[in-house]
């Protein structure tokens, strides 16, 4: 494969680690814990792996060395994230240390791969050729989910085949609530595999108290930051554009945010803001429009905004629309399938409630037929295929038009729309996700030594340098509640939105109005590899304002 000069420098970058994992460590063990919320119904629904304690690895003068080779299968879960192929290194180091004879099988294309008995033995070459690289190809990734006990039985005849000890499930909210089920499930029937999670999103909703951050966040805001502000400098330069930036997220405002406060643009808006204040489309669509008529009096017609991907299932009256259109075309998907394109619209017109007719009808066409394009697996609709950037720059210029026949408004209003999600999720890590990721992905190895089962692994104290991070292992049940998913009460991982009393938001919160006047736009520039530390290694803004003491 022919590599690029900065492929092959990175290939040979070793990643940070805490200092206590370069020697032999044990886990200490915290206090029983406790769900975060519904206690009752998760202890009933795990009695097995419910209330285990916080570990922690700390220097032990016992070695960890294994007499007995410890096999591990490793699955990618859901969307890509930076820093995957590092996890995946980072359990192989660590069982090879633990036993040179043990071997890592990587599932093929997500949980499919496991059930389907599709895996690959990943060998030191293979390993050696992913290390430090973005994206999810050394195994692929899919978006299958591991629900049922047919399929835990059917997976369990392919690692029982390969002597696997332990199975490590690289996912997000819903793929390590899956790892909690299948850990209990394969504890009650004594089946000898551990099954431990690992933290992805770039979408930055799996987060608590004891998870600081999920991989890949870092190194994509970071390249979205840095196309932000290259836009911000030719928008300043040219002064005669506004720019409608979505950025992707499904549902939480994180990656928004961290982008916005990596380059200040004039305005970004925040869903979960959006949902509290219960504001309409057209609330949000004048308070655009606000700031471009102020800025055009200032003489200035250009600026950016910023719009996150999961917006439009946040504003109320959408989301109740929405939600008609998910139940209505779960039932009668054929059918519709079968109505003239030109037709589409008026027939859904026809089958919705008066309220909620009334909304789609006053839809763009090109929005209208994207609500109404096929759902995902869990039956939501696909919000990364909804142009909102698109919506809200249409209806933002007609608010102007009607403003300027109203004598209101005078200036010029040109807009250029973006899309920004694919090209940051396979992006090489930045220093702190290649980091984090082989930690996380050597304190499972830790893990899956000393026996446990139901865990999530765990890097804390990750703003400061990487030798005095903490590692560790956080139970799955802890992280639970139970919420209603397609009409049935199920355990889950609670998913961590923007929060509006948390500090990234409150910093944002002071400063828009500053930022939508005065164009402070900030210029982040590419992720940097080699240097300085302070240019390297900074952590995002998000998690260093959420850290700070
Ligand atoms: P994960 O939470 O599975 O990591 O994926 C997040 C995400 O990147 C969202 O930001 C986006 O809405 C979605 O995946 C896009 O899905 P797909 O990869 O199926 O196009």
């Amino acid at each position: 494969m022919l590599k690029s000069a900065l492929q092959i420098a990175r290939a040979s970058y070793a990643p940070k680690m805490p200092s206590v994992l370069n020697g032999n460590v044990k886990p200490v063990a915290g206090e029983a814990t406790t769900a975060v919320k519904d206690q009752e119904d998760i202890a009933r629904l795990f009695p097995n792996i419910y209330g285990m304690p916080i570990v922690t690895f700390e220097p032990s003068e016992e070695s960890n060395a294994s007499e007995t080779p410890v096999n591990v299968g490793v699955i990618l879960s859901g969307g890509q994230a930076p820093g995957g192929h590092n996890v995946i290194a980072g359990i192989f180091d660590g069982i090879k240390n633990l036993n040179q004879d043990s071997k890592l099988y990587g599932f093929i294309l997500g949980p499919a791969g496991l059930i389907n008995h599709k895996y690959k033995e990943l060998t030191a070459d293979i390993i050696d050729e992913y290390r430090n690289t973005g994206g999810f190809d050394i195994i692929g990734s899919g978006r299958d989910k591991l629900e049922e006990k047919e399929q835990f039985d059917k997976g369990l005849e392919i690692l029982k085949k390969l002597d696997i000890k332990a199975l490590v499930i690289i996912g997000g909210d819903d793929s390590n609530t899956n790892a909690s089920i299948l850990a209990e499930y394969y504890s009650s029937i004594n089946a000898g595999v551990q099954v431990v999670g690992c933290p992805k999103t770039i979408d930055g909703d799996l987060k608590n108290e004891q998870i600081e951050t999920s991989f890949g966040f870092d190194t994509a805001c970071k390249v979205y930051s840095e196309v932000v502000g290259n836009i911000q400098r030719d928008c300043n330069s040219a002064r005669k554009y506004w720019h409608f930036i979505k950025l992707m997220g499904r549902s939480a405002s994180h990656i928004a945010l961290e982008t916005a406060l990596q380059t200040q643009p004039n305005m970004c808006i925040i869903s979960e803001e959006v949902e509290e204040k219960q504001q309409s489309l057209d609330d949000i669509i004048t308070e655009i429009a606000t700031v471009v008529a102020k800025r055009s009096e200032m003489g200035m017609d250009f600026g950016t905004v910023l719009i996150p991907e999961g917006l439009i299932e946040f504003i109320p009256a959408m989301k109740g629309l929405i939600a008609e259109l998910n139940d209505f075309l779960a039932h009668n998907q054929e059918e519709y399938d079968l109505v003239r394109r030109s037709g589409k619209r008026d027939y859904i017109i026809s089958k919705l409630s008066d309220e909620n007719a009334e909304i789609y009808a006053s839809l763009p066409e090109t929005v209208a037929r994207q609500l109404t394009l096929d759902r995902d697996p869990h039956g939501n609709v696909q919000v990364s295929l909804i142009e909102t950037e698109k919506l809200l720059a249409e209806m933002v210029k007609a608010k102007l038009d009607k403003w300027t026949k109203e004598g209101k408004y005078s200036g010029k209003f040109a807009t250029i729309t973006h899309f920004f999600g694919y090209e940051g999720r396979c992006a090489a890590p930045s220093n702190y996700d290649a980091d984090y990721c082989y930690s996380l992905g050597y304190t499972a190895s830790l893990l899956i030594a000393s026996g446990k089962t139901g865990y999530m692994s765990s890097v804390r104290n990750t703003t400061a340098p990487a030798k005095e991070w903490i590692s560790g292992g956080i139970p799955i049940t802890m992280m639970m509640n139970m919420e209603r998913r397609h009409g049935e009460m199920k355990p889950v991982i609670q998913k961590a939105l923007v929060r509006l009393d948390g500090k990234p938001f409150q910093y944002f919160a002071a400063n828009r109005e500053k930022w939508a006047y005065e164009t402070a736009f900030i210029y982040p520039g590419p992720i940097q590899y080699f240097g300085p530390t302070e240019v390297c290694d900074q952590p995002s803004i998000t998690l260093s304002l959420e850290q700070a003491k």
